[in-house]
């Protein structure tokens, strides 16, 4: 609780899902400061919007910019996105069961596609720097 009274103000952004220019508006209207503010990011800066990428490195960046002012949570499409490559990479050479199966298209059935489309144009160690 003392550590929540530094603040003036707590800001806490939910559900983004790849909608970069509403992103970037709702940040001009709120004038985040981090000098006394607190920016909780809840989660799900991917899927259904069409530019998850830029939301996801947006977060990313202001958090590495302030990360004690900047709170990034992970959502559940975070984790079905992080399921989905864990599983992938899993499948090739092993046997694929139902489970593995299901932990892949589960991401994708939930909006995933996009963004899917989108990580596939990065470089293999640029996905992987976001899916740390
Ligand atoms: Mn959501």
């Amino acid at each position: 609780m003392w550590y929540l009274m530094m603040f003036k103000r707590i800001l806490a952004v939910g559900d983004i899902h790849g909608m970069y220019d509403k992103l970037i508006k709702l940040m001009e209207l709120v004038e985040f400061n981090p000098v006394e503010d607190l920016l909780i990011f809840l989660g799900d800066y991917i899927d259904r919007g069409r530019q998850s990428l830029e939301c996801l490195d947006y977060v990313m960046e202001l958090h590495k910019k302030y990360p004690e002012q900047v709170i990034p949570l992970l959502g559940n499409h975070e984790v079905m996105c992080l399921n989905y490559y864990e599983y992938e990479g899993k499948s090739f050479g092993s046997r694929i069961d139902d489970f593995d199966r299901n932990m892949i298209s589960i991401w994708l059935d939930n909006g995933g596609v996009d963004t899917f489309r989108q990580f596939k144009n990065l470089k293999k160690s640029e996905l992987q720097k976001r899916l740390r």
